[in-house]
Formats: structure tokens, sequence, C-alpha cells
């Protein structure tokens, strides 16, 4: 009778109150990064965040955020893009809807608004925000619970030289940080970046494990010439050598080098056809890729029952997507090539009243409800690119 009752109660804790979506905020924050970023396709010096946050009549309010990388150069969607096709579009599917009722809100969202997968992304974040607020539950809780409670956080090197990759390597090595690092590769001739490539793995040994991202830059005989050239200079992964998949496809078993998919893997749709064609050793998953949490989660079903292995990816997230990501990657059975989780740490300035703790090498995954991340409203109203409008707009 007694534990019937504990039960009772313990179990009606857990119950969402009821909340409707009262308010749909978005908010651009500009934030520089602590060097530029260079990659194939583009050069980032700062980083914009596309907040959104679901404002609910229970006083919940849920957080969520999307991101892209250099604008519009590496995909359709863009922070202001997100910003508008929100504000436009979403918005009105989303008032008025239970915000406890996610699966059933996405569905509707997907059924009327077509590809947008980031903004999808950032909304599906928000709305598990809110509801692990209301139950009181993590956001990995609520998406059936953790294998882990931290994850192995690879560091990108992409100063576009030789030397200071090494230094900054170095550091990261000394702080105890990362001992995983990807290299940003594809902009300089084959041969160039091959040494760059065997350079750091040298001067690293075996303190190190190195993994390089060609971003797509390499044609089919490139990539050949390449991937035979990156096995000798002792790297682990290739990600995304080709743009094709079919040409991923080919590539794949050719050399004793695990094969990554990044770019063509755009949601479970090209997940089952990757996995189809067997274009791939591992995917990259990544939450707005996908095109939400639960659909990075169906990304990774996919994997596991082809046997391809698992890499949590970034889209170089701040603070909230990132953790939102983390989540995610804490509940997948296996991940075999850990993750690269480490968007906040390339911007200068944090926007949580306390910092996410990257430590020993991993990322902890917060224990509190929802995201478990509380924002600095200070910080974050400073960063607003309509700063001046807005308090212009007060004065008034
Ligand atoms: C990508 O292509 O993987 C991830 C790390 C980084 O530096 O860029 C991203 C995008
Ligand atoms: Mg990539």
């Amino acid at each position: 009778m007694f534990n019937q009752a504990m039960e009772h109660t313990q179990s009606s804790q857990l119950l969402a109150a009821p909340a409707l979506i009262e308010r749909v905020e978005t908010l651009l924050l500009d934030l520089p990064t602590i060097r530029p970023h260079q990659l194939a396709m583009t050069t980032m010096q700062g980083q914009t965040l596309m907040l959104v946050r679901l404002y609910c009549s229970d006083g919940t309010v849920g957080v969520g955020e999307g991101t892209t990388i250099g604008g519009l150069a590496y995909g359709a969607e863009s922070p202001e893009g997100m910003k508008l096709a929100i504000d436009t579009y979403f918005t009105p599917l989303l008032l008025g809807a239970n915000a406890n009722a996610v699966p059933a809100i996405m569905a509707r969202l997907n059924t009327a608004i077509q590809d947008n997968r980031f903004a999808k992304s950032a909304v599906e974040t928000a709305l598990f925000d809110g509801l692990g607020k209301r139950t009181g539950l993590p956001v990995s809780h609520l998406l059936g619970g953790r294998m882990r409670d931290s994850l192995p956080v690879a560091w990108t090197l992409a100063s576009g030289n030789t030397d200071k990759d090494i230094d900054e390597a170095e550091r990261m090595l000394a702080q105890a940080r990362h001992r995983i690092f990807k290299l940003k590769i594809g902009r300089r001739p084959v041969k160039d970046d091959v040494a760059h490539v065997a350079a750091i793995k040298k001067a690293l040994g075996d303190r190190a494990e190195v993994r390089v991202d060609v971003n797509m830059a390499w044609s089919p005989l490139q990539a050949q010439r390449g991937l035979a050239g990156l096995v000798d200079a002792g790297c682990s992964l290739v990600e995304q050598p080709v743009r094709r998949a079919d040409a991923l496809a080919d590539l794949k078993g050719r050399f004793p080098i695990a094969l990554m998919a990044d770019e063509s893997l755009t949601g479970p749709a090209s997940a089952f056809a990757l996995a189809r064609d067997s274009a791939a050793d591992v995917f990259a998953i990544k939450i707005e890729q996908s095109g939400g949490l639960r659909a990075a989660l169906q990304v990774a079903a996919i994997a596991e029952s082809a046997g391809i292995e698992l890499y949590g990816g970034t889209m170089l997230e701040g603070a909230i997507g990132t953790i939102a990501a983390a989540h995610v990657f804490a509940t997948v059975n296996q991940l075999q090539w850990g993750t690269e989780l480490f968007g906040p740490l390339l911007l200068t300035e944090e926007i949580l009243a306390e910092p996410l703790n990257y430590s020993n090498f991993e990322l902890q995954i917060p224990q509190g409800p929802g995201l478990g991340i509380v924002l600095d409203e200070d910080r974050v109203q400073y960063f607003r690119r309509d700063r001046t409008q807005v308090s212009v707009g007060s004065a008034a």
C-alpha cells in the first residue's frame, strides 16, 4: 500500500503540466571566434546563433538554437533565414499547440514545411527543453535514457597554418582538453594537404589521434591519391572527401582508413540510402543536419542496424545546440568515434550563467531538467544583433 502510494506520488511528479505555446521569440546573437576557422569552403571569423524561445502557459520557457557554418557557405539555411522561417511560417503553427506533444508538433511542422531542417532542430530542442523543465527530467531521459554521462570531444585544427596547428594541439593536450584532432583540409593541392597532415601527426605521435575533414573538396581521382597519402601519414579517418554519395561508395573499403559521411547525410532518408549502398564506415550524426533530435536518433538507428559506426558531429553550435546534441549522443548505444562537440570553445564569449564543463578530454552532460543549462540573460541581450534598435525602441 505504502509502496503503491509512493509510486503514485513519484510518477505524478513526472507528469508534465498542461502547457500551451503562447509566444515564440527568435533572436540572432553574433559572437566572435577565438581565431579564424578555415574550412575548404569558407573562413569563419565569428558565429551567429539563432535562438528560439517558446513561452508556455504554465510559465515554462524552452530554448533552442540553430547555427550554420559561414552563413550560406555550407548549406541552404542561414541563421537569418531560420529566424524568418520561424517568425513567418513556424510560429502560426506553434501558437496554441500543446507543447508536451513534441512528436505531434514536429509531425505538423514536417507536413506543412519542407526541408528547413536546421530551424526544425532548433524548435524541437526548445520543445524538449520545455518538456524537461515541466517533468523535471533531462532531455536525454526524455529520449530514452543515457548510456553515458560524458562524451569525448575532438578539436578541429583549422588555422590554415601547420606550425600554428601543432602549437594549438600541444596546448589542448597540455590542458587535457582534447587528444583527438580533426584537420580541415581540401583548400590546397592534395600533396600539400597530405604533407600538412603528416607533419602534424609526426609532431604529436601516439599522444593524439589525427583525422581529416575534406568537406567534399576532392574529385574522385584526387580522393584516391589523397587517401593513399593519408594512410601513410597515420591518419585514422577521412570525413566526406568527395561530394557525391556514389563517389563515397566507390572509395569505401579501398584504403585502410575509416570513411565518414557528413554532408551526404541529411536525415533518415539519406542515411537509409547510404547504408543500402554501403557508402561509409562511419556516420557523423548531427541534430541540425538530421532535422531534429529524434530524426538524429533515427539516423543513429539506421547506422546501428547496418553495422555503420557513429560519431557525434557539430555544426559549430553554441552552448544550447551543443548540449542538445550531447543529450542525443548520450543515449546512443555505441559512439565508436566520440564527438566533436567543441563549438562553444571556439567562441570568445560565454552566454551561460555557468559554462559547460570540459575536463579530462570529455564534455560532462548536465543532469538538470531539460537541457540542464541556464542562460546569462544580460549577455544574451548584449550580443543581440538588433540590440541598438531594441534599446532605441524601449527608450521611446
Ligand atoms: C563539418 O564539416 O564537420 C565540424 C567541425 C568543424 O570545424 O566544422 C564542422 C563542420
Ligand atoms: Mg564535416
